[in-house]
């Protein structure tokens, strides 16, 4: 019979918590890993507080939902404003707010990345660009569209340990788990290319939407880091509420959407580079694990 193992047990730190950020380095799936502490011994509830998981997270680990379950979360990605909105904490830094809406729910931030790392994230990119695809909403697939001139590229979820940093970071700003996202994306924008106003979330009058939804359900928030600042333009802007957002190298915006719907006032997109180049990252969050 299986030993079960107290949470004041000695053998979670460190060598567990070692072996975590090991396999978590090797690529491992947050649920992976979860069934390999259930197989050694832990129970479900240790091995979630082992893993920092959510409620969410443990029941779908644990079978007790289905990955694709695409009814609607309640939840919503939230950063947890304190000191009058100063300030909001990413887990290993304190990340500056410099403006914060509600219609729709936008926040800015300042020096989310360090130079450091956006310098890493492009160097890492730069081989494997290729020109950026747009959802095609009939089959749900992807395709060449003249709207968005950039050239891009994903990581592969948890691929290096940079990103393993960034995307935890993420997660505890926006208090959303980091199995809850694609992964992570890089554009680059050259001189002259844009990305006309558009809707982040899947359209759910598209024939392509429901293949679309079957990999963690709807889009839920947005966030997108700006890597590289371009000498002009560039701006994100959202014509709605009629707001541009300077790409400031290691700031981010983050807005969210509770529903597929233009009343969310999330009409954006990014004003075409007139001099220099702009580079982002972008996250984009689902309502359930994507997978
Ligand atoms: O690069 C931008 O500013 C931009 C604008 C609109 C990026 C995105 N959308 C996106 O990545 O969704
Ligand atoms: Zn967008």
């Amino acid at each position: 019979m299986v030993k079960k193992r107290q949470l004041s047990d000695p053998a979670i730190t460190p060598a567990v918590q070692i072996w975590l950020a090991e396999q978590t380095s090797a690529g491992h799936s947050r649920a992976t890993l979860f069934k390999s502490l259930r197989a050694s011994g832990w129970q479900s509830a240790q091995a979630a507080h082992i893993m920092s998981l959510t409620a969410d997270e443990r029941q779908l680990f644990d079978g007790v939902v289905q990955p694709c379950q695409t009814q609607p979360s309640t939840r919503m990605p939230q950063p947890k404003l304190i000191f009058h909105d100063v300030q909001v904490d990413g887990g290993d830094k304190w990340v500056r707010v410099l403006q914060h809406r509600t219609a729709p729910d936008l926040i800015e931030f300042e020096g989310l990345l360090s130079d450091a790392e956006c310098d890493a994230l492009i160097q890492a990119a730069q081989p494997r660009l290729s020109r950026s695809l747009t959802v095609d909403v009939q089959t749900g697939g992807h395709e060449i569209h003249p709207d968005r001139s950039s050239q891009g590229m994903f990581f592969e979820c948890a691929e290096n340990p940079l990103i393993v940093t960034i995307e935890t970071r993420i997660a505890r700003l926006l208090q959303w788990p980091a199995t809850h996202g694609e992964n992570l994306q890089i554009l680059r924008y050259p001189p002259g290319a844009q990305y006309l106003p558009h809707y982040d979330y899947f359209d759910p009058a598209q024939a392509g939407t429901v293949e679309l939804l079957k990999r963690g359900g709807q889009r839920v928030a947005t966030l997108i880091m700006y890597l590289r600042e371009p000498d002009s333009g560039g701006a994100t802007i959202f014509p709605d509420i009629d707001l541009a957002v300077s790409p400031k190298r290691g700031n981010a915006v983050f807005f969210s959407y509770a529903a597929p719907e233009a009343s969310t006032l999330t009409l954006h997109g990014g004003e075409p580079v007139t001099t220099g180049e702009k580079w982002i990252a972008t996250k984009w969050l689902r309502q359930s694990v994507f997978e």
